[in-house]
């Protein structure tokens, strides 16, 4: 028979749900969530019959957990009982002195790696768990310099569990969280590896080497869309594991674009909104519109008064101005004008100094702004 994990990660249970501006009362709401997601885990892992179930760090967020919330992941790992759970704690719930791991009641059947070592426990005669701690929210360390597993032999199946970062090649930069490349995985000798911290799931190979990244069980804002949820494995040595995807999730955050060049005042955008798939399927997710391309110059894009005017028709939405002044900025430049030295200085200030997307719309909505008062228009908030 062959041996089954539930694998998970990045649960980040009390998280704050900052990064995507959601009102407070919807932040608890998914805070929530999280909770009876980890009770599902619990259910799904009962209801399989799994062997051990493994998670790869920020089962949740250290900085933010509540007495309470502690107590309620206590109870729930105790009520997997006797299906044995191991902990590889990751940035956000880092094994320092004082976190709950080294200082919470665990139940038996509850196995933290709190070393930041690499050490192993047995599953089965033939297969191990080998894992390590991320000690405090800034460790560095590649967990796999210098390590190679004790006798390889090919009946005995050895698997990394690990909070770690996977990346193309050693990185020369010295803040990434534990740096891991495939190379050092198959090279140190493990065919399978548990891994967490991308919240997007992937698989990676090299070889006979197999890398699973679960993602988070929950999305935790708008640079997490898609479908989320858990990993099921079936290990069998000499075998290449079944890594099966099961689908949990019940947040869901989708970002639609919506192009403007085509409307002329903000009710023709308004029914253009409207008549996007997510006010009719999407009803259950958090909906992000991103206003897209060059606004006509009659319309003006009053981003309050639209977001009142959709809040009915979606469970939550905000808008995202993303949009280009409409005016030809080469054009203005050229303007011996106070208006064209503006344009001038702006886009050559965007040239030298913008690093990333949201730099770069910093200078574009400073042009926005500034063209609109040239204007004489009304400022729209962008
Ligand atoms: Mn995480």
């Amino acid at each position: 028979m062959p041996f089954s994990i539930l694998h998970f990660a990045d649960l980040h249970l009390d998280g704050a749900f900052t990064g995507s501006r959601l009102p407070a009362t919807l932040a608890r709401n998914c805070r929530e969530q999280l909770r009876k997601t980890l009770r599902r885990i619990v259910d799904l892992a009962q209801a399989r019959g799994a062997h051990a179930v493994t998670v790869a760090g920020d089962l949740f967020e250290r900085a933010r957990l509540s007495p309470d919330t502690a107590a309620f992941l206590i109870s729930e790992f105790e009520r997997l009982a006797p299906i044995p759970v191991f902990i590889a704690p990751g940035n956000h719930d880092a094994a320092d002195a004082g976190s709950l791991y080294q200082r919470g009641r665990w139940p038996e059947n509850v196995n933290i790696f709190a070393s930041n070592r690499l050490t192993e426990r047995p599953l089965t005669k033939e297969i191990s768990l080998w894992s390590a701690a991320h000690r405090s929210p800034s460790e560095r360390q590649n967990f796999l310099s210098h390590f190679h597993l004790p006798q390889p032999s090919s009946t005995h199946l050895p698997i990394l569990l690990l909070h770690a970062t996977l990346v193309a090649t050693p990185s020369p930069s010295n803040n990434t969280h534990a740096p891991v490349t495939l190379e050092d995985i198959r090279q140190a000798g493990f065919p399978l590896a548990l891994l967490g911290h991308y919240h997007t799931a992937q698989t990676a190979r090299a070889g006979n080497t197999v890398v699973v990244y679960p993602g988070s069980p929950e999305p935790l804002g708008f640079d997490e869309p898609g479908q989320h949820g858990v990993i099921w494995l079936q290990i069998e040595p000499g075998q290449p594991p079944k890594i099966e995807t099961v689908p949990l999730a019940e947040l869901r955050f989708e970002t639609v674009e919506v192009a403007v060049d085509d409307c002329n005042h903000r009710d023709q955008l308004f029914d253009k909104m409207m008549a996007l798939p997510p006010a009719r399927d999407f009803n259950q997710a958090f909906v992000r519109l991103r206003l897209v391309g060059s606004a006509p110059s009659s319309l003006f894009l009053d981003l309050p008064v639209l977001t009142q005017r959709l809040q009915n028709h979606f469970a939550f939405v905000q808008l995202e101005n993303l949009t280009q002044p409409a005016a030809d900025l080469q054009q203005l430049a050229q303007e011996p004008t106070v208006r064209g030295a503006f344009v001038r200085e702006v886009l050559a200030a965007r040239e030298t100094g913008a690093d990333g997307p949201a730099s770069q719309q910093r200078y574009m909505d400073a042009l926005a702004y500034g063209l609109q008062a040239f204007n004489q228009e009304d400022i729209a908030l962008r």
